[in-house]
This record gives C-alpha cells, structure tokens and sequence, in this order.
C-alpha cells in the first residue's frame, strides 16, 4: 500500500516536470526524440546513421543517458555534435528531472532535433515522461521473436520501432514476418522500418519517415515564440525535489 503510494507520487512528480519540459521544447520550436530499448539493441548506432543524414539540414543536440561511463556521448561528440552524457549510477532509465538539469549544458536556443538516448532497459523508461515529442524503439533481431507479447508497453507506446539488425536474421533463428508480426500484435499503430545500422540497408526510408515528423513540429512550433532558458525557472524544480527527498 505504502510502496504504491510513494510510486504514484514519484510518477505525479515526474509527470509534472515532463509536462514543463514540453512546453520549454515547444517554445524553443525544438522537435525531441526518445530512443529506448534493450541493452545493446542499437541505439547509440541508430544515432550514428541517423545524425550523419540529418546533420547538414539541421542544428542537432543528444542527451545520453547510461549507469556510468561518457562512452556513448563520446560517440556522438565524435560526429561533431553537442552530446550530454547523464550518468544514472543505479537508476534504471532517464526522469524529466535528470533532462531538465541536462539542458543547461546545451545551446538549447540554437538546436532544431535534441535526440535522447534512454538507459538501456525494456521496462523501467515506458514509465517516465520526459517531455518529448515521441518515443521511437529500437529492437533488435536477435532478442527473440517474443519480446513484443513479454514487454508490451515499450512497444505500445512507442510511433515508430526499429527492427535493427537485420542483416543477422539468418543467425537468429526467427523471420523478419515473425518479428513484424508480433509487433503488429501488440501495437498496431505504431509504424515498423526494419533496417541494419551496420549494411545501412533500411536507413534511408526511416530518414524519410523522420524528416516528415520533424517538419510537422516545426510547421506547428511557428506559432511560438523562442523565449531564452533562463527566463524559465529551474529553482522552483529544486525545491519541488527538495520536499519529496523530505
Ligand atoms: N550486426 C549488426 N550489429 C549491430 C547493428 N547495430 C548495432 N550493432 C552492434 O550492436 C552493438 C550494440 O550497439 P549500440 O549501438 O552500442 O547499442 P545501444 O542500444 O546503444 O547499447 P546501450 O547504450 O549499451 O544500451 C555494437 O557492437 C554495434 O556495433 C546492426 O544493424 N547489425
Ligand atoms: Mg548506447
């Protein structure tokens, strides 16, 4: 009873700062994207290829999120790209607290996409609300056909999945109609673009697909003004977490 109490209010909580974060992204104009799936899946390699397309046409920012180590900003910075990396510790996915914090070390004003890069983890990040404008899964091949029917909610609520690493089918042991199907099973609006990031087979139709989401954001975003992000009030957040700790 008690456990369940602490929950919601934590879930409360975090929906209360996910619900600034939009309206900070939506006033920049900013289109915001979060990557989530198993360890290992690919989401730092979606990045990669995904980064390398758009990088010319648009001003892009990444907030990366892992237990420890900058490995994966490192990646990402490597591309010539402003990359955070969040360090949970023990925490097994990203909160809207721990983006909101991080974008303070970026040049929010001046980016068009900020991708982010959830704690690689099938259950824990369906939870928390981050403030984006969509969440997109990356599920690998080689995870098993039954993923889908084990770990719903990823799925559910995620626009788009990305049925990466396609070029490893034939070691698998599974179709890629299977894979397709199970998906569909689950989550029969969300849109699946099965791709490799390591033959680039795919890549472009996802590219596509995304260039259109961005643009339809952007269309809407005209309507507001960029207003700077220290007119928006990061101590009120403070002190908010200051009595939850309490
Ligand atoms: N064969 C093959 N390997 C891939 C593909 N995409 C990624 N990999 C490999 O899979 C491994 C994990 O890829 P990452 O991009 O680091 O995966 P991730 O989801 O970011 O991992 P975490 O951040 O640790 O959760 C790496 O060795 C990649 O080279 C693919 O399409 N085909
Ligand atoms: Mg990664």
């Amino acid at each position: 009873m008690c456990q369940v109490k602490v929950e919601t209010n934590i879930l409360e909580f975090n929906d209360d700062l996910a619900t600034h974060n939009r309206q900070y992204f939506r006033e920049q104009g900013l289109f915001v994207v979060n990557f989530m799936s198993a360890p290992g899946a690919g989401k730092t390699s979606v990045l990669e290829q995904t980064i390398q397309r758009l990088k010319t046409d648009y001003r892009l920012g990444v907030i990366e999120g892992d237990l420890m180590t900058t490995i994966d900003a490192d990646r990402i910075s490597a591309l010539g790209v402003p990359a955070h990396q969040i360090t949970t510790g023990t925490i097994c996915h990203l909160d809207a607290r721990m983006v909101h914090n991080a974008l303070h070390s970026f040049p929010v004003n001046d980016l068009d996409v900020l991708f982010i890069e959830n704690v690689g983890n099938l259950v824990c990040p369906v939870e928390f609300d981050l403030g984006e404008d969509m969440r997109v899964m990356v599920y690998s091949t080689v995870e098993g056909a039954e993923k889908p029917k084990k770990y719903p909610m990823m799925f559910h609520e995620s626009t788009a999945v990305l049925l990466n690493k396609v070029d490893l089918i034939p070691y698998a042991g599974v179709s890629l109609d299977e894979l397709q199907r199970n998906v569909r099973e689950v989550s029969p609006a969300t849109t699946i673009f099965p791709l490799s990031c390591r033959t680039g087979e795919g890549i472009d139709e996802w590219i596509v697909w995304l260039k259109a989401q961005i643009k339809t954001r952007q269309r809407e975003a005209h309507r507001f003004p960029r207003t700077p992000l220290h007119t928006h009030s990061h101590h009120h957040v403070h002190q908010h977490v200051h009595q939850h700790v309490n």
